[in-house]
């Protein structure tokens, strides 16, 4: 039997794509930078139809790429060229269920919206830790995997923070889980743990329990006008445990205001703007352009959108997600110009976490100026993969902040958990450089499975 028939047995013929017209939007990802064809679309609707799908898969030699809501912005959830890969499809996996009263948690199905966790959450009185401008169709399973963190990390943490447990369905088609039991356990090795944040590489997580916190009122949203980052440190620094501190800079804002028609919020223009939200009335300068609004936050969650909506004038982003040492924050930001030019750059972020996010316009698919971004984080101690995950976008650049003995680690855990490359295959961790030759050599040898070579290289 085919893997369409095996697939179709186990989840019926409505939840087994393979129409090209219809499997398309599961093969470009929210950017539009990486695009390539899904053999077929696989739509379980429980874990059990998970280890059908991973278990079929496994049997036919085809990799699987597990897709949540599809707004990760590093490459992951769409299969590579020549992969010729099942996407899975976690969107049926949507339950999610009541607040325990006792213990504030709630367990979730993979496939669950972020705003339908926060709007359970918030029925029961209580806050999900975890926010951002994708809530309404990043998935639960999407944020564990690429521990995603969005504008709430500096009270709550990012999602890594919020995972209690996980269920997941490995390579081999068996499933873990730790939805349940005791409020302290420290037996063995944290599988949940290691799960977060694997991009779909170590196992498909199919269910998640998440901490929910005591619900709070309305913060005070104030935008100020800075000179510099290092007036918005300031800011921040006598303004310490905000709610949220994030940072955008003029252009930015140009942008989001030619898309929105939102008006300008401050009576002057300024280089930067940094959007606080506290528990109460900020302490600033009496001289401070500020302005106290709420609805603020649009101007700073609209940079995404802005940038996607003026994607045929400005062409596709090449989106790098930095964080730097806040003292580095700005000799980045005045190094930067140099090293992107000629390409029209624009940066806003999490300026709590030192978490730049620098979208880059005009530059090539291979363009090396993404490397030199990175490269440019990395030399101040940076992070090259704050929030977004490493995907296919930096799994060659792993090395600029990962030792060789973590590289090595890392690899080990995957080839523990999925020693045949089933899972994501190109999505985190570089090609494999020896054993017995690169990756290609291997392939062509016939000594690794086929979606490991390199669609470039001559047959
Ligand atoms: P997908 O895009 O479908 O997948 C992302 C990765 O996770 C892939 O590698 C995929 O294989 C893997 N994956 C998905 N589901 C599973 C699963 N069940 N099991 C195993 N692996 C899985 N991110 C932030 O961190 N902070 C932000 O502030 C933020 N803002 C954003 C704003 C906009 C407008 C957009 C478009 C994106 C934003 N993102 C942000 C990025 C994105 O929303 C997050 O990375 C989110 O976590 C992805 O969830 P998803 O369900 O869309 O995952
Ligand atoms: C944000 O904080 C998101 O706005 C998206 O993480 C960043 O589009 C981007 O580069
Ligand atoms: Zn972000």
């Amino acid at each position: 039997m085919s893997l369409e028939s095996d697939l179709r047995e186990a989840l019926g013929t409505a939840h087994v794509i393979t129409d090209p017209e219809l499997t398309a939007s599961y093969g470009t990802d929210w950017t539009g930078r990486w695009s390539a064809p899904a053999r077929v679309v696989a739509r379980p609707a429980d874990t059990a139809g998970v280890v059908a799908v991973v278990r079929a898969a496994r049997t036919h030699g085809v990799p699987v790429v597990t897709q949540g809501g599809n707004t990760g912005l590093v490459g992951g959830s769409v299969p590579r060229l020549g992969q010729d890969a099942v996407v899975l499809s976690t969107t049926r996996l949507d339950t999610v269920g009541d607040v325990d009263r006792r213990s504030g948690q709630l367990t979730a199905g993979a496939g669950a919206t972020l705003a339908s966790v926060q709007q359970r959450a918030r029925r029961a009185g209580r806050t999900y830790g975890v926010d951002l401008a994708a809530r309404d169709s990043a998935t639960i399973g999407g944020t564990v995997a690429t521990n995603a963190g969005g504008v709430r990390v500096c009270r709550y943490g990012d999602t890594r923070h919020q995972v209690v447990g996980v269920e997941a369905v490995l390579a081999d088609g068996s499933v873990v889980s730790r939805l349940g039991g005791p409020a302290k356990d420290s037996t063995g090795y944290d599988l949940s743990g290691l799960l977060v944040g694997s991009e779909g590489t170590l196992g498909v997580v199919t269910a998640v329990r998440l901490r929910t916190h005591p619900a709070t009122t309305q913060g005070t949203v104030t935008l100020i006008g800075c000179r510099d980052v290092d007036e918005a440190l300031a800011h921040l620094g006598a303004n310490p445990n905000p709610w949220a501190a994030e940072v955008m800079l003029a252009e930015g804002l140009d942008l989001v205001r030619r898309v929105t028609g939102l008006p300008a919020p401050l009576t002057r223009n300024w280089p930067i703007l940094l959007l606080l939200e506290t528990a109460d009335l900020p302490s600033l300068p009496d001289d401070a352009d500020a302005a106290v609004d709420p609805r603020i936050w649009e101007y700073r969650e609209r940079h995404t959108e802005a940038m996607a909506t003026l994607v045929t004038e400005l062409g596709v982003p090449h989106k790098m997600d930095v964080a730097l040492p806040p003292d580095r924050l700005g000799v980045f930001l005045a190094e930067l110009p140099a090293t992107t030019r000629p390409h029209p750059t624009y940066v806003w972020g999490h300026l709590a976490e030192g978490n730049l996010h620098v979208n880059v316009l005009a530059a090539t698919p291979d363009d090396p100026v993404d490397e030199a971004v990175l490269r440019l984080a990395a030399s101040y101690g940076g992070s090259i993969a704050a929030e977004h995950g490493v995907g296919i976008a930096k799994a060659h650049l792993l090395h600029l902040t990962r030792s060789e003995a973590e590289i090595a680690a890392m690899r080990a855990v995957k080839r523990a958990l999925d020693p045949d490359g089933l899972l994501n295959p190109g999505v985190l961790l570089p090609r494999e450089p020896d054993r017995g030759g690169s990756g290609v050599d291997r392939a062509r040898r016939g000594t690794l499975p086929p979606w490991t070579r390199d669609p470039r290289a001559p047959g």
